[in-house]
């Protein structure tokens, strides 16, 4: 095997954000970049001799390119072992669930639910040996790394399949190409009543699962139609494409449409369900219903113990800050800690590391457990499955008797995407230059208790992390947040998050739209969002 060094010089934007670097494709496709920034990340999680390295993607375009380059800068590293999924797949759970099976890291290539293709996103993203993904401390490392870098290694190494399962001898590198769903299904089957949720199926409850041209089609094509029984055809979309048949693999109400469109229509299937383009994200929705990721959470929580991998009950639960407080009620019921962390999966890993929570979740349609140390869309829609099954109930049903439980919280989010960057920064520093004055104020019916800059200490190993989003909190539970996202691609996006709680029997059936209306006035009041930016409306609003 030769190995080149490679001389070369540091690329201004090689810093990760909410989860791994995401640029342009064409940012990556520069000579030079995708190789800095993989010989940093190398450099940096310095692989034990005999660890091994899983690596796979979405399968968007660049992937198998990308990978193929991984593998001989790798090699050139003196890595001694990697495993890719066949075709360069894995959805990030199933990565996750690899690396924890044994591995000593991983990379992981998506930019999750952002457009794939030429003109599209690509992403990378490293994974620690507990699956999970690095922490900030790493990826501040990396890039401080990718910021002063001067040469990489790669090697000439014969040629190799990703398409051929087996193991293959690339110079002193082992490569193992697996089947990406294997070990992945025996997980969920370990985790899931799947003799209920087939006896459900069997029953005629029909379901039907957007997997929108990303990764999760093999995967759900596996579990749900050929070890659950559900008729062929229930996976649409199933096939991966590198562009993802032209769309969004979003699984929210603006994306999703041909799925929200059938599940609204009047033979609408009793269960629909949707994941993103690395099969993170999940959404889930009844007959003519749609269940809000943070009433998802608390849901899955509430009923937890009727799930055979739950059974013993849960330790604790953690939601992201700007994710309702849906779950902190049914914490509070069950009486186990409900930790409230920063945006980005990372923040959870030290958490259910050490056993302190067992389910987590984000408002972003993001759910997961300590079965792996990633959000997983799957493994929502089966644990879902699983409730409806023992619980003999509609999905609209089990939303419905939970509100009366426990209290609603109404929930929107307003996106603005591809802000040009000065004018979204205004708008934080607008919010910034109010803390101060906030408290006591009256709006409308709202009393503001507090207002801060979010800032977390990790539990675990008292990291802090400051600035994750302006919060006004009102005496009532009403929240808004207002952060600015860190996976976008193209200027900044401001996202606005609006929620209000209510518990009295009358209110709890209301239209979210109709129920915020005076907050989101509110909110774009105190921002002067609309001034600052020109946007008379969002992009999005989920
Ligand atoms: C968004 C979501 C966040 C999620 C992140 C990664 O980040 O808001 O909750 O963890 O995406 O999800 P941001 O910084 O753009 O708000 V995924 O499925 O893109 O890996
Ligand atoms: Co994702």
């Amino acid at each position: 095997m030769i190995v080149q060094t490679i001389t070369t010089s540091p690329f201004a934007d090689q810093r990760p954000g909410t989860s791994g670097l995401r640029k342009k494709t064409t940012v990556f496709q520069q000579p030079r970049y995708l190789e800095n920034f993989v010989q940093a990340l190398l450099d940096e999680a310095a692989l034990p001799a005999d660890g091994a390295l899983v690596v796979g993607g979405d399968g968007r375009y660049f992937n198998r390119e990308a990978i193929d380059r991984i593998v001989r800068i790798a090699a050139a590293n003196g890595v001694s072992h990697v495993i890719v999924g066949r075709g360069g797949l894995l959805s990030t759970p199933a990565a996750s669930h690899l690396i924890r099976s044994g591995a000593a890291g991983g990379i992981i290539l998506s930019a999750s639910h952002n457009p794939g293709g030429p003109d599209g996103d690509f992403g990378i993203k490293y994974n620690t040996a507990n699956g999970g993904p690095a922490p900030e401390s790493f990826t501040n490392a990396v890039a401080a790394r990718a910021a002063r870098i001067t040469s990489f290694r790669i090697a000439d190494v014969p040629a190799f399949s990703l398409d051929v399962i087996g193991t293959q001898q690339v110079g002193p590198l082992r490569l193992d190409v697996v089947d990406p769903v294997a070990a992945y299904a025996m997980l969920m089957e370990s985790l899931f009543d799947f003799t209920a949720i087939r006896a459900l199926i069997a029953s005629g409850f029909r379901l039907r699962f957007d997997a929108m041209h990303a990764i999760t089609g093999p995967y759900a094509v596996e579990i749900l139609e050929r070890r659950l029984g559900a008729p062929e055809g229930t996976v649409i979309n199933a096939t991966p494409l590198p562009d993802f048949g032209g769309g969004h693999p979003d699984p929210n109400l603006t994306y999703a449409h041909d799925l929200v469109e059938e599940c609204f229509a009047d033979d609408a299937p009793d269960f629909g369900a949707a994941s993103d383009g690395d099969g993170d994200r999940n959404m889930i929705l009844g007959r003519r219903f749609f269940v809000t990721p943070s009433d998802s959470l608390a849901v899955l929580a509430a009923n937890a113990t009727r799930v055979p991998g739950y059974a013993a009950g849960l330790t604790g639960v953690a939601r992201s800050m700007p994710t309702s407080a849906a779950v902190d009620a049914v914490a509070e019921s069950l009486g186990i800690p409900c930790f409230e962390t920063p945006t980005g999966w990372k923040y959870f890993g030290n958490l259910l590391d050490a056993g302190r929570i067992t389910l987590c979740g984000e408002e972003s349609f993001g759910t997961g457990s300590n079965h792996v140390r990633e959000k997983d869309g799957v493994w929502a829609v089966l644990f879902w499955l699983n409730i409806v099954a023992a619980r003999g109930e509609s999905v609209e049903a089990i939303v419905r008797a939970h509100w009366s439980r426990f209290g609603r919280n109404y929930y929107t989010r307003y996106d603005y995407e591809a802000v040009p960057s000065d004018a979204a920064a205004r708008v934080m520093e607008h919010l910034r230059a109010q803390l101060t004055t906030l408290p006591g104020q009256h709006m409308g019916e709202h009393v503001v208790r507090a207002a801060d800059d979010f800032s977390y200490t990790d539990a675990i190993d008292g990291s802090l992390s400051t600035k994750q989003g302006i919060r006004v909190l009102f005496a009532d539970g009403a929240r808004i947040v207002y952060r600015l996202s860190g996976t976008g691609t193209e200027g900044a996006t401001i996202r606005v998050y609006i929620e209000s709680r209510e518990t009295h029997p009358d209110r709890l059936g209301m239209d979210t739209a109709d129920a915020l209306r005076e907050l989101v006035t509110t909110a774009l009041a105190l921002s002067q969002l609309v001034e600052f930016t020109g946007r008379a409306a969002p992009t999005v609003i989920t």
